[in-house]
């Protein structure tokens, strides 16, 4: 499993670890010994693509992973809503992310960027719009040759898929070929009332996990069961990126520090 940062800079992101100009903190996460970052990016047209990805080579980093929530918020971009131009125009923006990602094949996560309830008429309408958007999405990941992750949150965040076996169900009952689950410890945290079976319940289909404690600090400053998840998705042969949705609390460098250390002490522990 890789163990990567969060980053942005966009200047927003409560639940990221570093937050400025790529030029400053891809290198401060490299220092830190990061080999993967995870960034999340308010809008890929608005970035300069190839300063990101001379930067992440220069300083050896693995761009794991794409964060997209923050337009769910700005614009209200989504994938279940009424309007048919509002979710071509969040399929439209999910596709610039994908160019992103593409030279090391990262993964687009498809997090708030979903929609909720509120976005539609009626529980048929969400699930047949988000259907037909993730078929759109699937394709469009085939052809850059990318993955993504549909990211299961908790109730207070949507309505629907929420719960892993939710989930794993939706995923077994439809043909998607570059779509797996994303899983959230503070997610899960709040859903699961096993997390362990949940996670066995679900081999075949995890495609990335975003790792926080329960209070959404760095790993070990709170009470998940860490060393329970980890196992469980070592059982189920979970290879991808654990990647830290943490705040940057009590600092930047405090948080990437203890995040990396406990990760990596926890890993060890596994049997
Ligand atoms: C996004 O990855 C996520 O987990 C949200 O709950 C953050 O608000
Ligand atoms: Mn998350």
């Amino acid at each position: 499993m890789i163990i990567s940062t969060t980053g942005t800079a966009d200047g927003n992101g409560t639940f990221l670890v570093y937050h400025g100009p790529y030029r400053e903190i891809i290198p401060r996460m490299a220092a830190c010994g990061y080999k993967g970052v995870e960034m999340h990016i308010e809008d890929s047209v608005c970035i300069l693509r190839d300063e990101l990805w001379e930067l992440l080579r220069a300083y050896g980093m693995r761009l794991t992973s794409i964060g997209t929530g923050a337009i769910y918020g700005k614009r209200h971009y989504n994938l279940v809503d009424s309007d048919s131009s509002i979710r071509q125009a969040a399929i439209g923006h999910l596709r610039h992310h994908m160019i992103t990602a593409q030279p090391d094949h990262g993964l687009v996560i498809i997090g708030l960027i979903t929609g909720r309830m509120q976005d539609c008429t009626c529980r048929e309408e969400f699930f047949w719009n988000l259907e037909e958007s993730l078929y759109q999405l699937d394709q469009l990941a085939e052809s850059y040759d990318v993955q993504l992750g549909f990211e299961l949150t908790n109730r207070y965040e949507r309505e629907y898929l929420i719960r892993i076996a939710d989930g794993v169900e939706y995923l077994r009952s439809h043909n998607y070929k570059r779509i797996l689950l994303h899983l959230d410890t503070v997610h899960m945290n709040i859903e699961e009332a096993d997390i362990r079976q949940a996670i066995l319940g679900a081999k075949g289909y995890v495609g990335h996990v975003h790792i926080a404690d329960n209070d959404r600090w760095y790993p070990g400053h709170g009470h998940y069961p860490f060393l329970e998840t980890l196992q469980a998705l070592k059982d189920i042969g979970y290879e991808g990126t654990l990647a830290l949705e943490t705040n940057c609390l009590p600092s930047e460098e405090i948080s990437a520090i203890r995040s990396l250390e406990n990760m990596r002490t926890m890993l060890g522990q596994l049997k």
